[in-house]
């Protein structure tokens, strides 16, 4: 770590955001670090925020490695509208309910009838750093297995459900992820007020992986250099963004999601 050699302004000793974005080749890891927490006893706070200017579907656990130790208070946020509001995903805490009021709970605890709670999880939050100890993940793989098993062997019942029920669907995309990172390690229930420049953020990577939303009507999505943006290659007589709607002159019958399910049990929703 550079603790006291940290300086913004030279590259050498620079830890820029995008540094949390690069490939971790061999080491050594290079990582974002917020500044310390010279300003204590206010909260030392910082929001990363991931935009992607498209909806995306989530297809793996989201993935943070921590240089620092882990934080003792965060909050994983999610926007479905471009940022404009935002709901809470996860809580980490080392104690979640003086953090949070929340009652703490393992994803391991969730069954098909409450996926789609919030919950508060101290599973990622203890301690200061350990070999194996860095990482505070989101779950996606362990809440596809409640109804795809354990080793995902049954996607077909997984898929079954993400075409019946919309709030599941919903609750797996994201067009904008927002970590809050409210409170960072002190390894030890009081602050050191002599030793602030001890505490601090460092992110060495963040993984998030996903799919462009096309509503199942799509093969691909592509980046739009003018644009700037990532949109759909829209099939089915459908268009827009996320191929939300179905084009001019096919209003035969009202649009509607395609299927995760192949053929016969799905149907794509053509457009006519
Ligand atoms: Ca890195």
């Amino acid at each position: 770590m550079c603790n006291n050699e940290c300086d913004a302004s030279t590259d050498e000793l620079a830890h820029p955001p995008e540094l949390m974005f690069d490939f971790e080749g061999r080491n050594p890891t290079t990582f974002w670090q917020s500044s310390s927490w010279n300003t204590f006893p206010k909260p030392l706070e910082v929001n990363i925020t991931l935009s992607w200017n498209k909806t995306i579907e989530l297809t793996d656990d989201i993935i943070l490695t921590f240089e620092s130790g882990r934080p003792e208070q965060m909050l994983l946020e999610k926007s479905l509208d471009y940022g404009k509001t935002w709901t809470p995903y996860q809580f980490y805490a080392t104690d979640c309910l003086d953090a949070f009021t929340m009652e703490p709970k393992t994803v391991n605890e969730l069954t098909q009838r409450t996926l789609l709670d919030i919950i508060c999880t101290e599973d990622y939050s203890r301690g200061y750093v350990w070999k194996y100890d860095k990482t505070v993940r989101f779950e996606i793989k362990d809440r596809f297995a409640l109804f795809a098993g354990p080793r995902l062997h049954n996607m077909a019942s997984l898929y079954g459900q993400l075409d019946t029920t919309r709030n599941l669907r919903d609750f797996f995309t994201v067009t904008d992820l927002r970590i809050r990172l409210l409170k960072p390690a002190t390894g030890a229930t009081m602050v050191d007020e002599n030793n602030l420049s001890r505490y601090f953020y460092a992110i060495s990577d963040i993984k998030v992986q996903g799919r462009c939303k096309c509503n199942l009507h799509s093969n691909s999505c592509v980046f739009d250099k003018d644009k700037g943006k990532l949109g759909c290659e829209c099939e089915h007589n459908t268009t827009g963004p996320d191929c939300g709607r179905c084009k001019r002159h096919y209003h035969g019958r009202p649009w509607s999601v395609g299927s995760y399910l192949p053929i016969p049990r799905g149907t794509a929703n053509i457009c006519e």
